[in-house]
């Protein structure tokens, strides 16, 4: 057993660790608190790449062409890939992916607010590429330096392919940008709905981000919410302009002073309100996911037993079958 000198040795060294920007792996010791921040965080990146699987999962039937099809069925594919690299991620920390998914189910965890948004049309998918994949990249190319090396690893591929995602979802409004007044109608309509869920994603204002200083000082994010927030709004309004669309925000305006753009209070009271669970789709998505995870029990279960059976096979001969 650890004796209090021992305790104080291993603590000295995982902030080294820290301090030093090199990664804590799995086998290193790890503060309890540590560990169950990384744990929640991970766990509701994973769900949320999940559940988001959802508001595009709706159109692949309905894309206007095969074209259309094949890359949106590519994409949603992706983020099931996503959520599977994290719940790995998850599980090095001694999570059980089970029990995760219980307390997804149960609401004992949380996913991002942004998918608790209906997909009303299919600009909704290039939006959705545009401006929610791309405030994903924002928040998430920092944590490909997170101090916790599988979530970090983690996060390199998925930045990659979300990036691709990105310019999917742009690619796709710059084509309907430039096609009938009925598309480029659709198209303002999706961003002026998505716009300010999307500036929400970066979290609560940093004066109300009861997790920030914390996680800031252990190096599992980088960046406050807000200052990812500001990343996001200088980085998107140039596209938007090349677009041919107006952000919905009178606010919003270049400051020379600050070499940033000034834009309005994203409604904070909604983000609170749909975090609790109150959002337009919050119920249909936990439903939804609940039913696909009950389907997809005789999988789970012909898995173990073909685990098993391979398990016994190799203790009878000593090899494997
Ligand atoms: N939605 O102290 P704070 C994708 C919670 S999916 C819901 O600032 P923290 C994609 C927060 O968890 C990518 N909950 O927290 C997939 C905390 O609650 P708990 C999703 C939110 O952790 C498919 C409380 O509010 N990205 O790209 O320091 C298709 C107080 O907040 C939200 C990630 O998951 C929210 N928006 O910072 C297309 C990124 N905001 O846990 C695309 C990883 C806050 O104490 N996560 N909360 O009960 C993070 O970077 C951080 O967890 C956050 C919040 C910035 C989100």
């Amino acid at each position: 057993m650890a004796t209090e000198a021992d305790e104080r040795e291993l603590r000295a060294h995982f902030e080294e660790t820290v301090a030093a920007d090199r990664r804590v792996e799995p086998r290193d010791w790890m503060p309890e608190a540590y560990r169950a921040t990384l744990v929640r965080q991970i766990a509701q990146h994973a769900h949320s790449e999940i559940i988001g699987m959802q508001p595009e999962g709706d159109w692949i039937t309905r894309a206007p062409s095969l074209r259309r099809k094949a890359i949106l069925w590519a994409k949603v594919q992706d983020e099931a890939g996503h959520g599977l690299y994290l719940y790995g991620a998850a599980e090095t920390l001694g999570a059980d992916r089970d029990d995760l998914t219980r307390r997804l189910l149960e609401g004992r965890q949380k996913y991002s607010s942004i998918f608790n948004y209906p997909a009303a049309t299919f600009a909704d998918v290039g939006v959705i590429g545009w401006l929610v994949d791309g405030a994903a990249i924002c928040n998430q190319v920092p944590l490909c330096r997170s101090s916790y090396g599988p979530y970090a690893r983690a996060m390199v591929r998925v930045c990659k392919e979300e990036s691709f995602h990105q310019r999917q979802g742009y690619e796709l409004l710059w084509t309907m940008a430039r096609g009938t007044a009925a598309q480029r109608e659709m198209v303002q309509d999706a961003v002026d709905r998505w716009w300010w869920p999307s500036l929400m994603m970066f979290g609560p204002p940093d004066a109300a981000s009861p997790n920030s200083r914390r996680s800031m000082a252990w190096r599992i994010k980088r960046h406050s919410n807000d200052e990812l927030r500001q990343r996001f709004v200088d980085m998107t309004v140039p596209q938007a302009d090349r677009l041919g669309v107006t952000l919905p925000d009178p606010e919003l305006r270049w400051n020379e002073e600050r070499g940033h753009h000034d834009f309005g209070t994203p409604d904070f009271a909604e983000l609170a309100r749909v975090i609790g669970g109150d959002g337009p789709c919050n119920a249909e998505r936990v439903a939804r996911r609940t039913a696909a995870h009950e389907d997809g029990a005789w999988v789970r279960e012909a898995a173990v037993a073909h685990a098993q059976r391979r398990a016994r096979r190799t203790d009878d001969s000593g090899v494997a079958r």
